[in-house]
Order: C-alpha cells, then structure tokens, then sequence
C-alpha cells in the first residue's frame, strides 16, 4: 500500500536548475572576479556531476584560469558554492522559480488523503528551505515526515543513501513509498533502494532512458503523454489516484 510520496527536489519540484542554480553559478562567478561563466549546455553536462561542490571542483579540471593547487581549488569552491546558495536563495525570493505545474495540487491530494511525504535530494538543506519556505511558508517543514538533504546524505545520488535515510525516517517499507524524480542519478537512486519512480521530465532531462520508471511525462500538470501507464482523462493533472493506480500495478520486484 502506498503511504509516502518522496520529492526529489531540482528538477522536480521547480526548474531549479536552469532558472536558479546556473543563474547563481554565474552571478557567483562574477561576484568573485572569477573569469569564466557557465553556458546553458556547459551546465547541463555539468549536471552529470550531482552536488554542486562536486560539479565546481570537476569543473575545474578543464578550467585553464583555475589554481593548481588543491588547497587553493577546495578554498575556491567552498567560497563560489556559499555565494551561490545566498544568490539562489535571493532568486526564489524574488519570485523567479515557480513550483512545477501540478507539484501544489499533488501536496494537496497527499495531505487530504493522509499519504505522507518526504524529501530526499542532493542539494543544501539552505536550498530547500529557501524554496519551500517561499511557496508553503514559514511553516513548510509541517507538510513533510522526513526532509533529507545532502547533509544528511553525503553519498550523492545515484547512491541510494538518500531514499535509504528517507525510508528509514518514515519508517517505511521501500514497497510503500514511491518517488518522483526528473534525472538519471535520482531514477537510479531511487531503484536502488528498492523505490518504483515516476518521472516527470525537466528541462535538462528531457531525453533519458526512462525504462526504469514507473510511468514517465512531461509535466504532473498534465495527464497527457504519460508511459507506460496513463493519466486518468477525468482531470487533466497528475493526481494522487493515478499514483496510487500505478503503484498498485507496479513489477512485483520494482
Ligand atoms: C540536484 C543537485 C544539486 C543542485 C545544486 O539535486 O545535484 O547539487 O544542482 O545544489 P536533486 P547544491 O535533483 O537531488 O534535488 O549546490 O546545494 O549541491
Ligand atoms: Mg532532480
């Protein structure tokens, strides 16, 4: 039976990434005279590298201007990564990084029907709050049983660590949860600790392998282009009785 749904985060819940973090990145760079943007592409091969310390120290590797030393290059991406976090938190507070479509209505579906939920992400716990703090309130922690974030979880997804720590804060079984993600690592991460995953695609992912997802769209806003399984016609969204059907319907072993 199905009893908490588990956020992924960026990507998921908002296009964090593209509208707030490469955003940051950038303005971070540029805060600190470093003298090398990030472009839309660049940033989405970046995003093969989850967590954004790890992402600034690979990307180092091929920036010519960047320090040898590796003292010098730790100091370096701990300073761009605090200034990025402060950058994105005044992104969401301006109002820039709407909820997906669909990601209220589903909050609302699981808080009438009393299936739980949790988050579990690689980003900064900083992140998170900033993000939902703007669009539930200063209260937004209410609305969650488990919120683990990298700090919580240094193993990055795809290491399962994340959605074991979800799980085992909810105290659940992996067959009771199901998960919404948007990436390879996080489908991965999820199937890994024994989660069935529904995809809802994003900006950067928008042409993944999607075989091991339960069902895969483009938006929970939408019941159209959702496969394998489909969308109830009834409401156009993604509601929690389609997930519900899903994972009822869901491969004995997911
Ligand atoms: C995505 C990530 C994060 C963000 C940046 O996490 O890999 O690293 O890109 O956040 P998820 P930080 O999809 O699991 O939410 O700079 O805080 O790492
Ligand atoms: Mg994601």
């Amino acid at each position: 039976m199905l009893k908490a749904i588990l956020w992924d985060v960026d990507g998921t819940l908002a296009e964090t990434e593209h509208d707030g973090h490469l955003v940051a990145f950038n303005r971070a760079f540029e805060g600190l005279a470093i003298p090398w943007r990030w472009s839309e592409s660049r940033y989405g091969e970046l995003l093969a590298v989850a967590g954004g310390r790890e992402r600034l120290l690979y990307d180092l590797q091929s920036q010519p201007l960047a320090p040898a030393d590796a003292v010098q290059r730790a100091a370096l991406v701990e300073r761009v990564h605090r200034l990025k976090n402060e950058y994105y938190a005044a992104i969401v507070a301006a109002g820039a990084l709407a909820l997906r479509a669909g990601v209220a209505q589903l909050f609302a579906d699981c808080a009438a029907a009393g299936v739980s939920m949790g988050i579990a992400t690689t980003t900064s716990a900083t992140n998170v709050a900033a993000l939902l703090g703007a669009h539930l309130g200063s209260s937004w922690r209410s609305h969650f049983s488990a919120v683990v974030c990298a700090e919580q979880a240094p193993l990055k997804k795809p290491d399962p660590q994340v959605y074991l720590r979800a799980l085992q804060a909810l105290g659940l079984a992996a067959d009771e949860a199901l998960a919404i993600e948007d990436s390879p690592a996080g489908i991965a991460a999820a199937r890994a600790a024994g989660i069935a995953v529904v995809v809802a695609r994003s900006f950067y992912f928008s042409d993944i392998d999607l075989s091991a997802a339960l069902s895969a769209g483009p938006s929970l806003g939408s019941a159209r282009g959702w496969r394998p399984m489909s969308g109830a016609a009834s409401d156009d969204r993604i509601a929690l009785s389609d997930l519900v059907r899903w994972h009822r319907a869901r491969p004995a072993t997911p």
